[in-house]
């Protein structure tokens, strides 16, 4: 017995040494490891978001350790750190809002773990603490809101709006409201009376909705940066007695399904789309950085915008 295992041992050598037997290769079969730090589950946008990276992750074979912050910055450079002190190959996030991320990237960038930036970008002076940012252009979308009221709007007079802005500080809301302005500001008759945020959620765009609707007794429009807020502020327009849509024409983004629902109702006059697919774009950047392949700063999704009247043919194909 032991005379055999000492042949098959004597055997595996020389096999070894003559290139024709393989140890198995376990470093070669390592899995990337990214973590994803995640804004939250604030809205249909982010569930989609979300579900997108999960199943694109698990499609390229990449190991996702994943965290939802609930909407708080300290949540999620807790989660970074803890990326960090894992060693993951890289990391990724959605900044819940644009300042303050400046520390814990240079922790990451000492820890030599490249950085991507996903839907939401950041303010920072050192644009060497991330590889790239890919998400949507939010002015653009704010212009597209802007653009579509004044080509379609059809009441005579003054038009007042009423705007439900997203999270305070975070790059969508401040891009889409710069946009949107920036637009209407071409036809006086066009005013913001009221703009206050409803942190994308439903819950808060009916509360924000409900008191607008007790300050001002004519309200012609709602701008809203996000359709959850949108649909929120809906209910909120109905309970006091008007037609969503048609005493109060509404202008919203984000495209979901929920949006498409509301305008085949006659509810919703318009959604501008922001793609919250980006997970298989974002596996392949993150298979690109870790190659150390050269990446431009911005890559932008492209988008599109949704009225009412084309919204029953546009939601059997809708994949958010
Ligand atoms: C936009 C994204 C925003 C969506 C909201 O890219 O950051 O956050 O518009 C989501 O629905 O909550």
């Amino acid at each position: 017995m032991l005379k055999s295992r000492r042949n098959l041992l004597a055997a595996i050598v020389i096999g070894l040494v003559a290139g024709t037997v393989a140890l198995p290769s376990f470093a070669a079969d390592k899995k990337l490891t990214f973590g994803f730090a995640q804004v939250g589950a604030e809205s249909e946008w982010r569930t989609a978001n979300t579900a997108s990276i999960k199943s694109a992750a698990k499609e390229a074979g990449i190991d996702l350790k994943f965290s939802d912050a609930q909407q708080k910055q300290e949540n999620q450079i807790k989660a970074i750190r803890s990326f960090i002190a894992q060693k993951v190959d890289v990391i990724g996030f959605a900044p819940v809002v644009t300042t303050g991320w400046d520390t814990v990237l240079k922790e990451a960038k000492a820890a030599k773990i490249p950085v991507v930036l996903t839907d939401r970008s950041i303010e920072t002076k050192d644009d060497s603490l991330y590889v790239t940012t890919i998400g949507s252009d939010f002015t653009e979308e704010g212009r597209k809101a802007g653009h579509w009221l004044l080509d379609n709007y059809k009441g005579q007079g003054d038009v007042n709006i009423v705007e439900l802005q997203g999270t305070v500080g975070s790059a969508p809301a401040i891009e889409r409201q710069k946009g949107f302005l920036e637009v209407i500001k071409a036809d006086p008759r066009f005013k913001v009376i009221r703009s206050q945020t409803g942190d994308f959620t439903r819950a808060k765009g009916k509360e924000v909705m409900e008191a607008f609707l007790k300050a001002e007794p004519n309200i012609n429009v709602l701008f809203s940066h996000n359709d959850d807020m949108a649909i929120g502020a809906i209910q909120a327009i109905e309970a006091a007695g008007k037609k969503p849509g048609k005493d109060i024409i509404i202008v919203s983004v984000d495209g979901v399904k929920g949006a498409f629902e509301a305008m085949m109702a006659g509810k919703m006059n318009v959604t501008v789309e922001c793609n919250p697919l980006l997970g298989a774009q974002l596996m392949d950047i993150v298979k690109q950085v870790k190659a150390g392949k050269p990446l431009p700063k911005r890559i932008n999704t492209k988008e599109g915008i949704f009225p009412m009247e084309s919204a029953a043919k546009e939601f059997p194909s809708r994949k958010y």
